[in-house]
């Protein structure tokens, strides 16, 4: 569809004023918020992401680019939560520590409010034991970690070893994502659930509060 590309192309030029209309255009249309996003904002994020990786484009280019990805943000996150429901259940989110990349912890939050469930969202370059006073102070039951960079990963075993060490474990679980996080990563560390996407987080979320009655 033209416009997607048009809001793709527009995100990849770093032009938020012009993401920004575009997306309420779309939005006026009748595209769905999923649309415009997967194929719209995605899109052109992904692009980004490939242009940096081959030094086609450098840091500041990221930079724009991402306040263009908000300025689309904005526009669709009150559709994306329109679906929400009664409150589900409460949920810890954050990105770990030494890395600042949260749109894609921001969009979890956004599907998971969509869906729900109340979001305790602690932002990004979190430290361990910010998780660990999160859980005290609010009795969530399950914490979501995202990063985007492989060298930060292992903060994600830190505090699972954390929680295990305060003896926080029992009754509680940990699931991760970011793009470079897999299933097999989080088995390794002991996290009990992989997110491959927003939508993905929000079943696999459901999914362990199902097995947290079944255990109580
Ligand atoms: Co940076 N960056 N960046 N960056 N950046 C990446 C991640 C990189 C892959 C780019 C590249 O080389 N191609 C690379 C990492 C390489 C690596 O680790 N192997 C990289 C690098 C190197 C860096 C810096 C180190 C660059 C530097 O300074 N030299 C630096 C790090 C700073 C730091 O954190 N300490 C840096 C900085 C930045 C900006 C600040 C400029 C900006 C972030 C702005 C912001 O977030 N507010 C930025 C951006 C935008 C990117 C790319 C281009 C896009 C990331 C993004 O937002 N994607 C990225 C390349 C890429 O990924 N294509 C790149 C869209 C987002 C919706 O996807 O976050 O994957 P994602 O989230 C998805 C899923 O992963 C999943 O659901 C989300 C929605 O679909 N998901 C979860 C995420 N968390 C989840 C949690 C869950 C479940 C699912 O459960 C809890």
């Amino acid at each position: 569809m033209e416009i997607l590309k048009q809001i793709a192309t527009e995100l990849e030029a770093g032009e938020d004023d012009r993401v920004g209309e575009l997306t309420k255009k779309a939005v006026a249309d009748g595209l769905s918020a999923k649309q415009i996003l997967d194929d719209g904002l995605l899109g052109g994020m992904t692009v980004v992401g490939r242009q940096f990786r081959a030094h086609e484009i450098f840091l500041p280019d990221v930079l724009l680019a991402a306040r263009a990805m908000y300025a689309g943000l904005d526009v669709i996150k009150p559709l994306l939560l329109a679906e929400g429901v009664p409150q589900r259940g409460k949920v810890i989110i954050g990105t770990v520590r030494g890395d600042i990349h949260d749109i894609g912890k921001n969009l979890v939050g956004i599907m998971l409010r969509g869906a729900g469930y109340e979001v305790v969202d602690l932002g990004s370059d979190v430290a361990p034991e910010k998780f660990i006073d999160a859980v005290r102070e609010t009795g969530a039951k399950i914490v979501g970690m995202s990063t985007l960079l492989t060298t930060t990963m292992p903060e994600m075993a830190t505090v699972v070893e954390l929680l295990g060490s305060e003896g926080m474990r029992d009754g509680m679980k940990v699931i991760i994502g970011g793009a470079p996080v897999t299933k097999e990563y989080a088995e390794s560390i002991g996290a009990d659930e992989y997110g491959y996407d927003g939508s993905n987080a929000v079943d696999r979320i459901e999914g362990l509060f199902a097995v947290l009655g079944e255990e109580q």
